[in-house]
């Protein structure tokens, strides 16, 4: 029987999913557009029902926002905010700032696909002379971690569910076995991870997975942490569904 609630948001669109951009630890701002997802995914929250009680999200601006207009939408706007880098999106190495298309371009949709969804090929490493390396390696935010022999330069989804799960464990856990409903207001991959840990995917399964911007899911999980029925979008099946391709297209050819 269910016993508890856990709620996922990937942020609403960023100006790099608008320009269709590897992102990864890049700070990109909420589009227009992402901020409005957030606003929706506000309302939708609100009219669930669900009542959330503890709020945990990655140190990246594109996420927080997103939960704070959440928390802002439903009423809540003081409730308390677990930060921690182990929910930032995956660490997109060498590819962050390109362009997704223009990628397949000139590798081919088989390699993007593989870069983008295989559980455990990495991207290229972001190499000292990448024009992003030092925001992101210098980035003050990063000053109580990850440490420095942690501190990613590529993650492939392994990776990242490498170093999310323990957050998982040591913090969510303990914060559902309250009896807390709680949030998680994360990233594409960074959420597949958890996702693939909960349904029990297979490295196969989980690479058709494509999460869409701002719409919330639920999970009712047992008294093992088991789901006890998949995983439940707060919003239309045919907008989700669409939602879902879109972002599975972004990494075809022009
Ligand atoms: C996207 C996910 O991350 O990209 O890093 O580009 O969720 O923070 O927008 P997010 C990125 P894909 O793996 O879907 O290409």
């Amino acid at each position: 029987a269910a016993k508890y609630t856990l709620i996922m948001v990937r942020h609403g669109e960023s100006e790099w999913n608008q320009q269709n951009l590897f992102c990864g630890w890049y700070d990109s701002l909420l589009s227009e557009k992402g901020e409005q997802e957030a606003k929706t995914a506000a309302e939708a929250l609100a009219n669930s029902g669900l009542t959330i009680d503890v709020a945990h999200t990655s140190v990246l601006t594109r996420a927080n926002k997103t939960l704070e207009s959440i928390l802002q939408g439903i009423g809540k706007p003081d409730l308390e905010v677990k930060k921690t880098w182990r929910l930032n999106e995956r660490h997109y190495g060498g590819l962050t700032g390109m362009n997704k298309s223009e990628t397949a371009e000139k590798y081919g949709e088989e390699q993007v696909k593989i870069w983008r969804r295989s559980f455990d090929v990495p991207p290229p490493p972001m190499e000292p002379d990448h024009p992003y390396y030092n925001e992101i390696v210098n980035d003050p935010r990063y000053a109580d971690g990850p440490s420095k022999e942690e501190f990613p330069m590529f993650e492939s989804l392994k990776l990242t569910i490498d170093r999310t799960l323990p957050y998982w464990k040591e913090h969510i856990i303990p914060d559902l076995l309250a009896g807390k409903t709680v949030i998680i207001a994360a990233h594409g991959n960074s959420l597949r991870g958890i996702v693939k840990h909960l349904d029990r995917m297979s490295d196969e399964e989980i690479m058709g997975l494509n999460l869409p911007t701002g719409i919330p899911f639920v999970y009712e999980l047992d008294a093992c942490m088991h789901p006890v029925a998949p995983m439940r979008f707060l919003g239309d099946e045919e907008t989700v569904k669409k939602a879902m391709e879109e972002v599975a297209n972004q990494g075809k050819k022009k």
